[in-house]
């Protein structure tokens, strides 16, 4: 029988914690027996998750695009809390899915400094713990959209196009330590997602999962939690993750 890492024995760190994938991440560790931490900006979210989950869970308010912040914040976790040896790289966005000439570069910088420029920070904040201790877990989460281009999606899957090969030069880099890496890649999942990047259009993003099944965010949290407590010689580099009602196009071909 293989042996599991015991979720006891975990320390959880998780980026974007006060919705979608973060907060089910949060509840799946916990619930396992695992301490977390979960960081955002929405203040009153982070206060209802530490009544949720207690004793076992610390909240700080992070926006990671605040590079200082993210080093002074993840430098100066309290005990029992300081020392996280899974830290998920969720916090990210999309906004927008205008065409490129049409596209707002505020959003487009946005989303840079959040999934490209936050992701790093955070990386290279809890890197260096994870290292001296020879042990951690680095889940990164991307997405299908950093594989496949499609209509609106430029900058938002460049970010995650970026974040799929930091994660697999990060396993480059820590090749004989015992640091994982895994690069999550989800399709389509029904969290605040669309709402965001609709800047609030519910109608608009109710119709995104309109007439199919879409992930939720409970399934990528199971993946999650499946990969960081797999025994500590396995890696998994990648994950990509679909619902069965979602696949690939062919080619766009304009014929005039
Ligand atoms: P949600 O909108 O439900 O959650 C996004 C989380 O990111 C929130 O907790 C939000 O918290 C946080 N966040 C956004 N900006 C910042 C910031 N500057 N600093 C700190 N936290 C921030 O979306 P999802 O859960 O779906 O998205 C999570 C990740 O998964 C993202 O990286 C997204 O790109 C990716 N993804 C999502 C897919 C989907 O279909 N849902 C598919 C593939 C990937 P707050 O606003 O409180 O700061
Ligand atoms: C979000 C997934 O398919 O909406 O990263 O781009 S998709």
């Amino acid at each position: 029988m293989i042996q599991m890492i015991s979720p006891e024995s975990l320390t959880v760190l998780v980026t974007g914690a006060t919705a979608g994938f973060g907060a089910a991440v949060c509840r799946r560790f916990h619930e396992a027996g695992a301490k977390v931490i979960g960081t955002g900006r929405r203040e009153d979210r982070l206060a209802a998750l530490k009544t949720e989950l207690g004793e076992r869970c610390h909240t700080v308010q992070l926006d990671v695009m605040d590079r200082q912040a993210v080093f002074e914040v993840l430098g100066t976790l309290p005990a029992p809390f300081d020392q996280p040896n899974v830290c998920v790289v969720n916090a990210g966005l999309a906004l927008g899915l205008q065409p490129a000439h049409e596209a707002d570069i505020a959003d487009w910088e946005q989303m840079i400094a959040t999934n490209i420029n936050g992701a790093v920070s955070t990386v290279r904040a809890v890197l260096p713990g994870m290292v001296a201790r020879d042990e951690g877990h680095l889940v990164l989460i991307g997405s299908v959209a950093g594989d496949y281009p499609y209509p609106g999606g430029n900058v938002y899957g460049a970010t995650k196009a970026f974040v799929k090969q930091f994660a697999l030069n990060l396993r480059a880099d820590l090749i004989g330590s015992n640091v994982r890496v895994t690069n999550i890649e989800p399709g389509m999942a029904e969290t605040e997602f669309s709402m965001v990047r609709l800047k609030g259009d519910q109608e608009r993003a109710g119709k995104v999962y309109e007439g199919l099944t879409p992930m939720a965010a409970e399934d990528i949290a199971e993946t999650i939690f499946w990969s960081c407590t797999l025994p500590r010689h396995l890696n998994i580099n990648r994950m990509q993750m679909m619902p069965v009602m979602q696949a690939f196009s062919p080619f766009a071909v304009k014929r005039r």
